[in-house]
């Protein structure tokens, strides 16, 4: 608990490190009431440091006990070291030595979920960024590389299971009912990467042959009540080892590769270096209890833990202002793994949505950063959309700016020439400088510069010389800490579609045969203009095509080109957008109206020739019937007064169910699936119609809708259908059917915590029912418990970030709420706690008094006393400035 101001971190002050760990030799005393780690490092003086320092300092955070330090072997006087509670000094050391030191620590007390810690029962570890120093005194920071050999001893009966990074190479029994097994990483890692698991744990098997012919030996380790939930993740984890191979010529280094699912977890999951731990509802799954969207969650999950194991554990961070460094390039990887398993035109619009609803957000308010930050107070706060989402979409552009050979060329050669190191964002753009030969160093601007280019796009049409032009100009808004940005190189993509939607070629110079239909524009300027030639008549424009760059685009649209668009242009991803824009006109238009002003025909017509067009990609036609989200549409407006914004869509949206019932239900019945579950595309684009289709029957209380939902909840032989049918009814009027079919389905899952989560979660997201009394009824439910991250997302995340008119009622009250909630979880786990402030920090975008309002909440966080330096940060920045 900090009791002064956390010290701020730059980047420009990085130091190598002092001191080197070649080797860890740890032993973990595992007990009931706390566990007792000794550690034998062997450490040398780095020869890349200018020698200066004579006292060794090693991190320490919430250790217990400092039981002994001992140096070569002999113990040391207590005035040889200094014991300052968060760092260990040790002075006069040599230039090489043998440190030891034992700790004593209490796992069953840590409820900050980081170093070393129970979950139901079992003792699990997460140690990114900063939890090493949790379990032992270390140089605890990704640049320090070490070998590690780690002994675990525990009760037999308890514990049969002791798992630790590497390969087993002794177990044996001990005294007392006890025993014990030692694990060997060959390979050099960062603390952030160490790993422990201790449990009465099941274990499932599989195993993959490598390109090489190498048997790897796949092991999940779940609580035997989950044992029915690992295929898919074991299937997914295949699929990505060959994938990583086929593409990024990546094969796996350890004999064994192993999975283990805990319930209380912080993230999703961490890529500890051959003992993958996860969330369990990031990779439990059946299709009794996940839904589709769950079964490609925990594929991409999984992939993406797995992805690391190159970028990320064989070439690491130097430090963690690189972070994006292992997460926008990894995010990268499982997004085309993702696109390649499924749909990559519904992939694009998943990550697109993402990124301009919730990246977009983050990069104008107070926590805006650049994917390579300069500063940070507490880098848990950092692992950001911006970080991973916006880092992703750089890595993305790079692969467009050079093709997929040549971005294959530089990643074959960022690995060959950085493995075993610990790098920087500028040695990766370095790498693909190298193997392709083209300059980025205007690229670069893209790691540097926070904020989220602005293009503003003029066009001309000479009719006589046949001219089209284009002027692209970029804005890139100020941020805080940053103003002037120059501007970024940026790859556009376009095309452009004749009268009667052909594709026409774009001639850059009058005459010029074979020219494509497809073009990527490269902007460097402020200001670019580009001429396309020989055209008979004005084209419509297909502006940023595939979503080439994260940027928001203005283009003055009319309604006739947006539907236009959405019929004919052949690039997914801008048919989907096409729509989006035009549903998003349409709704913006109605906000704060008197409920008097006609809705625009041309919506409902466009929409119901999507609903009745079978030769359309339906997994396409799935994603464009969804109306743009509440959060999207707040994103999108200057001074957004939520609840009106609701309304107005609430009134589209009843509008388009009533006008297109009788296609809606023609949809609802087309789109059965037959057969067995199957996560395909296809059928996942059925069940998505089929269940959007019964989501809108029942917006309008269709009484037959409302029989087609109760019978789809009761018969449902998957969590998708059944899922479907439940969110339908909550999010009707139809009050009994909803409380019945709420009753029934947490008694029939009620054992099952991945489900009551989803449980949780469909009341709490509803505007219908997730009003405040709700919300804290949820909140004193016996399945509730405040030491469970899942279950603080699923009730009180999911109320602020997802059911926007509660959240933003009028009187304060779900601000309030919200600042109680944030106040009460700081003591215990800060990390969750600041993350649950992320929808307070956008007061200033907010109506006056909503703003004042959440300001106010803010204020009433940052006055607790003992606040977390989590939760300081982020208050802090929120409040400061203009
Ligand atoms: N690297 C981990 C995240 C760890 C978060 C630490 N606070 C998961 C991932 O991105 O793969
Ligand atoms: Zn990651």
């Amino acid at each position: 608990m900090r009791t002064s101001q956390p010290q701020t971190i730059y980047l420009k002050d990085y130091r190598v490190p002092a001191f080197l760990v070649d080797h860890v030799d740890l032993r973990f005393e595992l007990f009931e009431d706390g566990a007792r780690v000794y550690s034998l490092l062997s450490m040398r003086r780095n020869p890349d440091s200018d020698g200066s320092d004579t006292s060794l300092e090693l991190d320490g955070d919430s250790l217990t006990t400092l039981e002994s330090v001992s140096l070569d072997g002999s113990e040391l006087a207590k005035d040889a070291y200094e014991d300052r509670t968060d760092r260990l000094v040790v002075h006069d050391v040599p230039d090489q030595f043998e440190l030891g030191v034992v700790t004593w620590i209490e796992p069953q007390n840590n409820t900050r979920l980081e170093g070393l810690y129970k979950s139901s029962g079992m003792f699990c570890t997460q140690c990114e960024a900063e939890g090493f120093r949790c379990i032992t005194y270390f140089p605890d920071r990704p640049d320090v590389m070490a070998r590690f050999r780690t002994r675990i001893e525990a009760d037999k009966a308890s514990f049969p299971i002791l798992l630790s990074n590497g390969n087993d190479v002794e177990k044996g029994e001990l005294d007392g009912g006890r025993h014990f097994v030692t694990w060997e990483d060959p390979f050099p890692k960062p603390s952030y990467l160490f790993a422990l698991v201790a449990g009465d744990l099941v274990e499932q098997r599989d195993s993959f042959e490598t390109m090489s012919g190498r048997e790897i030996d796949l092991r999940m380790y779940v609580e035997p009540r989950n044992v029915e939930k690992c295929a898919h993740a074991m299937d997914s984890l295949k699929r990505a080892m060959r994938w990583d191979e086929e593409v990024y010529g990546r094969e796996y280094d350890l004999d064994i590769f192993m999975i283990v699912a805990v319930d209380d977890f912080n993230m999703g999951a961490m890529e500890n270096k051959g003992l993958n731990i996860f969330n369990s509802s990031c990779v439990l799954a059946s299709q009794e209890t996940a839904t589709d969207q769950a079964f490609q969650r925990i594929e991409s999950i999984v992939a993406h833990e797995y992805f690391h194991n190159w970028s990320g554990n064989r070439v690491t961070c130097r430090d963690w202002f690189q972070l994006s460094l292992k997460e926008g390039f990894t995010v990268f990887r499982d997004s085309q793994f993702s696109a390649d398993m499924g749909s990559p035109t519904v992939k694009r619009i998943e990550d697109a949505t993402m990124l301009r609803t919730a990246q977009f957000a983050e990069d104008s308010g107070p926590m805006a950063h650049p994917v390579r930050p300069e500063s940070y107070m507490e880098i848990t706060n950092f692992y950001t959309l911006t970080i991973y989402e916006k880092g992703c979409e750089v890595v993305r552009m790079i692969h467009t700016l050079l093709g997929a050979d040549m971005f294959r060329k530089g990643s074959d050669l960022y690995f060959e020439r950085h493995d075993g190191q610990a790098v920087t964002t500028d040695d990766f753009v370095r790498a693909m400088e190298d193997a392709s030969g083209r300059d980025l160093s205007q690229f670069r601007l893209w790691y540097e510069q926070a904020g989220t280019p602005e293009l503003t796009v003029r066009d001309e049409f000479d009719q006589g010389a046949g001219i089209y032009r284009l002027t692209i100009e970029q804005v890139i808004p100020d941020t805080p800490g940053q103003t002037n940005k120059k501007p970024q190189h940026i790859p556009f993509a376009v095309g452009l579609l004749g009268a009667g939607g052909e594709s026409l070629p774009l001639k850059l110079s009058a005459g010029e045969t074979d020219a494509p239909t497809d073009r990527i524009l490269e902007l460097t300027e402020a200001s670019h203009t580009f001429e396309f030639h020989d055209l008979a008549e004005r084209p419509v424009p297909s502006l940023l095509r595939d979503f080439s760059a994260p940027v928001r685009v203005y283009y003055p649209w009319t309604r006739e080109q947006l539907m236009f668009l959405m019929s004919h242009d052949p690039d997914g991803f801008n048919r989907w957008d096409a729509g989006q824009r035009l549903a998003v006109d349409v709704i913006s238009e109605l906000v704060g109206d008197t409920g008097n002003e006609a809705i625009d025909g041309g919506l409902t017509d466009a929409y119901r020739g999507l609903l009745s067009d079978v030769s359309l990609d339906q997994a396409l036609v799935a994603k464009m019937l969804q109306l743009p989200s509440e959060a999207y549409l707040i994103e999108l407006a200057e001074k957004p007064n939520v609840p009106a914004i609701h309304q107005a869509r609430e009134r589209v949206l009843k509008h388009l169910a009533a006008a297109l019932r009788d296609d809606l239900l023609a949809c609802y019945r087309r789109n059965t699936v037959e057969g067995r579950y199957e996560v395909t595309p296809e059928s996942v684009a059925r069940r998505s119609l089929r269940n959007t289709a019964l989501a809108w029957l029942l917006h309008i209380d269709d009484e037959e809708g409302r029989s087609l939902a109760v019978s789809q909840f009761e018969r449902a032989d998957n969590m998708t259908d059944r899922m479907g049918a439940l969110r339908a009814l909550v999010n009707s009027g139809y009050e009994q059917a909803r409380d019945e079919a709420l009753g029934a389905f947490y008694e029939r899952w009620k054992a099952d915590p991945q489900v009551v989560e989803q449980w949780f979660a469909v009341q709490s997201g509803s505007s219908r029912t997730g009003g405040l009394p709700k919300i804290r009824e949820l909140m004193e439910h016996p399945a509730f418990d405040w030491k469970n991250p899942n279950k603080i997302r699923s009730v009180i995340g999911v109320f602020a970030g997802q059911n926007l008119p509660a959240f933003h009622a009028e009187d304060g009250a779900g601000y309030r709420f919200l600042a109680e909630q944030v106040r009460r979880l700081d003591d215990s786990n800060p990390q969750i706690a600041a993350r649950l402030v992320s929808p307070l920090t956008r007061w200033r975008k907010f109506a006056p008094v909503h703003g004042e309002q959440m300001k106010t909440a803010l204020e009433s966080i940052r006055d607790k006393s003992g606040l977390s330096r989590d939760v300081y940060e982020v208050v802090h920045k929120s409040l400061a400035g203009q």
